[in-house]
């Protein structure tokens, strides 16, 4: 059976490096198998089923989405060090939440303005920039995005509050031990950093620089390629899947045909039979022509589960 850690990604996303830095963390070697920006993703979707958001992570057939999960699944496979110490892991969370939602916006609308877009996209053609901004824009439907000037208004308060918290010399967020907190803030200020025209505004923090500096220290443990068409093959090749059970009382019952849909932005639903339901996780199992039988898992918060539309 191969057990090895497939990481579906793209270098200038976010949420990736968040989970390559977890990587480095946790000295873990990984595949890298590198995907589209922007759709169409045919060989991601063959494994979720609808869900086209980065990153992804394969272990054989089981396909895990949202980092929070990812996250999760790599604390199982490598405890130590940990992410989640016992002690601040409630903590820790309530940090990451913010980070990845609220933050993250803030950071994303700052650098995407135009002297940061040329940082982002230096040395690629216009139709690159043209075919981004289209795909986002419908991938952000229906969201509010805020204006450069809130966005910086909005960092600078964010910074503020983080160079505070760092104001007693503590080398990490969360009672000054590394937890899945710094890697969720990292990856927000990193993607600021990839427009280096617009760094400037960390310059008044210089703790939060330093703590920046440290968690990036971590590097991203071992990747080695691996192309998206051998990713597959394992999957359609791999068994058995991670143990999973329907929880009762939890409203739905194991085979129920149901879609789970993200629930904030790039609504695309992933449609299955329900193999596994707890308070934290919901997995389906679905097929497809290249990618076989699959089981696809997803954490509670930030989806949503609908029994599929019966036609009569
Ligand atoms: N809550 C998700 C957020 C993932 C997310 O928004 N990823 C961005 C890239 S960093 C994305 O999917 N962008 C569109 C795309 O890559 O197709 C997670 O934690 O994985």
């Amino acid at each position: 059976m191969n057990d090895e850690l497939i990481f579906h990604h793209y270098p200038g996303s976010p949420f990736s490096e968040k989970v390559r830095l977890v990587f480095g963390f946790k000295h873990l070697a990984w595949r890298s198998v590198h995907i589209p920006a922007v759709m169409p993703k045919p060989d991601v979707v063959a494994l979720t089923g609808g869900y086209r958001r980065t990153p992804v992570l394969q272990i054989g057939s089981d396909i895990y989405c949202d980092t929070a999960l990812i996250c999760r699944v790599l604390e199982r496979r490598a405890p130590e060090p940990a992410l989640y110490p016992v002690e601040t892991a409630g903590t820790a969370q309530m940090l990451a939440q913010w980070a990845d939602s609220a933050l993250f916006w803030s950071c994303s609308a700052y650098t995407m303005q135009p002297a940061g877009i040329a940082g982002v996209f230096a040395g690629q053609p216009p139709e690159v920039v043209k075919a981004f901004a289209a795909d986002r824009a419908l991938f952000t439907a229906g969201m509010r995005r805020q204006s450069v000037a809130d966005a910086t208004a909005a960092l600078h308060t964010y910074c503020g509050w983080l160079e505070t918290h760092l104001g007693d010399g503590r080398d990490f967020l969360v009672r000054g031990t590394p937890s899945i907190a710094d890697f969720s803030v990292a990856h927000c200020l990193w993607f600021v950093h990839r427009a280096p025209a617009l760094t400037t505004i960390f310059d008044t923090y210089p703790r939060l620089s330093a703590w920046l500096q440290r968690v990036r220290g971590f590097g991203q443990g071992h990747p080695t390629p691996l192309d998206s068409g051998e990713a597959l093959a394992i999957a359609a090749t791999s068994t058995p899947w991670a143990e999973v059970a329907v929880e009762p009382g939890l409203g739905f019952a194991a085979g129920d045909a149901v879609t789970v849909t993200p629930t904030d932005y790039g609504f695309d639903p992933s449609p299955g039979r329900l193999v596994g339901l707890s308070n934290e996780q919901v997995s389906i199992e679905r097929w497809d022509e290249r990618a076989g039988t699959v089981h696809v898992h997803f954490p509670r918060i930030g989806f949503q589960i609908k029994a599929q539309e019966t036609r009569t």
